[in-house]
């Protein structure tokens, strides 16, 4: 490791975040593939523990499947909007070898058309519904706007994607509902906060009803979708013939829904949670919770060490994720190292601590205490726990701070140079493309959900008229 060189201030933070995932090895950009990174273990790890939440999460009432990743190019092309929306970004395998392939074949860019021909011939009665299926894949995407490690991917290499089958619209919606439940309950136990819209009409997942878009506000102001739940209403059922025979021996068109999270997640965990000296994980999801620094500077040496294995073992057995470090290096240097790879709590011990019976605690954030060698398991706990509450507290206080009531266009301008504007608007295309023009910004939509309950409709910033209240953000 290069100590000469340093990490970037967060606040530049495209510079940050891309000097940061290789020195605290999460992404690997020189992959000669544009739009396709390659994982680190330890950001892998970090990945491994972020979606083994999610993954329990979607195990509590879905069941997890594996798809194909090749679609055949009939089936890719029954549905006419979705086609429209994707035929642009897909890659298509042409050839076996020298051959080519009678049938052309789809890298996925999502699942749909992989999935629901199968449907079709698993869904018979209405005993079948509703079905509600998952998988982690990659899929690909030929993107053409400017692509960046976990944010804008070729390759998305962690794509959760659940589809799910339904008698009626209005289930698919209570599906529609509890999907954004599960997203909300995912992104708070990586405490990062979200804001909720349904997008507007002419940004809607092609193939859809309505999407309604999970996003968050990165450090310099711009949004990041980090889910999308779609209400895919009888689109796909009737092009792909998904029916079902009702309870009275008639037969039914289903409803569906999908919704899918990416590494986009794990971008937003970083860049929420950083600071100038680099990662800070949350506990839940950190590789090593607890890094354990044996100052063995001077005499007792041994004791020191053999102290700190103890202590390690103890935690391990306990559960925690812990590594003692023995490294032959200046505690300093360790220090740089760890806090760089956002461990949450450190423990010297050093000779002095081994006399009065204690151990320091060092969090992430700086907060130095003592704690007894005889209580560490419990305290260990709490400091962890006290650490994922403050987290969510700070990012929480940043969101809403990026997150301004606006009047005008005016304003709504200066607040988009490091921030989100919330506006009123009557819903009409015109009146958005002209906010979009003034600002050099996106109609996010409306918001849903919102805790702005006293004022939920006004009058548009444009034309005047009655308006619901909508996010306008700059995207990534
Ligand atoms: N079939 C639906 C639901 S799974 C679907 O494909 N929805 S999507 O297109 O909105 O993608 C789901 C989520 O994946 C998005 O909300 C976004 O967070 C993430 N995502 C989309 N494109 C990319 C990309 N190129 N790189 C990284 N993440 C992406
Ligand atoms: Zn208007």
């Amino acid at each position: 490791m290069d100590e000469e060189s340093t990490l970037p201030n967060k606040s530049d933070f495209s510079g940050w975040y891309n000097d940061l995932l290789w020195r605290a090895e999460i992404m690997d950009v020189r992959y000669p593939v544009k739009g396709l990174y390659v994982w680190y273990p330890f950001g892998f790890a970090l990945r491994k523990n972020t979606y083994a939440i999610l993954r329990e999460i979607m195990d509590r009432d879905h069941q997890e499947t594996l798809f194909p990743l090749l679609i055949p190019e009939p089936e890719f092309m029954k549905e006419a909007e979705h086609i429209k929306g994707f035929e642009e970004e897909v890659y298509w395998v042409t050839h076996g070898g020298t051959t080519p392939l009678d049938v052309p074949l789809a890298l996925r860019p999502t699942s749909e058309t992989a999935i629901y021909p199968m449907y079709a011939l698993w869904i018979r009665s209405h005993a079948d519904l509703p079905l509600r299926l998952y998988q982690i894949v990659n899929t690909f995407r030929y993107e053409t706007k400017h692509t960046r490690p976990l944010i804008r991917l070729r390759e998305i290499t962690s794509f959760k994607e659940a589809h799910t089958v339904h008698a009626t619209w209005e289930d698919a919606e209570n599906q529609v509902r509890e999907a954004v439940r599960l997203y909300r309950e995912f992104y708070d136990r990586l405490s990062i906060p979200v804001i909720l819209s349904r997008r507007p009409e002419w940004d809607k997942f092609p193939g859809a009803d309505y999407t309604l878009a999970v996003d968050t506000i990165m450090p310099d102001g711009r949004t990041l979708q980090i889910g999308t739940v779609h209400h895919l209403g009888d689109h796909f059922s009737k092009t792909f013939g998904i029916t079902y025979e009702d309870a009275g021996g008639n037969q039914q068109c289903a409803f569906q829904t999908c919704y899918g999270i990416s590494e986009r997640s794990i971008a937003a965990l970083i860049s929420i949670h950083g600071d100038d000296r680099g990662l800070v994980l949350p506990p839940v999801v950190a590789p090593v919770q607890v890094v354990i620094v044996p100052i063995t500077i001077g005499k007792r040496k041994d004791d020191v060490a053999a102290a700190a294995k103890k202590l390690e073992s103890e935690l391990k057995g306990a559960g925690f994720r812990v590594k003692s470090d023995d490294r032959a290096l200046r505690p300093g240097a360790k220090y740089y190292y760890w806090e760089l790879r956002g461990v949450p709590l450190r423990l010297e011990i050093g000779p002095r601590d081994l006399d009065a019976g204690v151990v320091t605690v060092v969090t992430r954030l700086g907060e130095k205490s003592t704690i007894p060698l005889a209580t560490c398991i419990h305290d260990v706990g709490l400091a962890l726990d006290r650490l994922s509450q403050v987290l969510m507290a700070h990012a929480g206080e940043s969101l809403q701070k990026k997150l301004v009531m606006c009047q005008d266009i005016l304003a709504a301008r200066e607040v988009l140079d490091h921030g989100v504007a919330l506006i009123h608007w009557c819903g009409n295309r015109e009146c958005a493309d002209e906010m979009e023009k003034a600002t050099d910004a996106s109609v996010l939509g409306t918001r849903v959900d919102s805790p702005y309950t006293t004022r939920t409709t006004g009058p548009c910033i444009v034309c005047g008229k009655e308006g619901e209240l909508t996010l306008v953000g700059r995207s990534y």
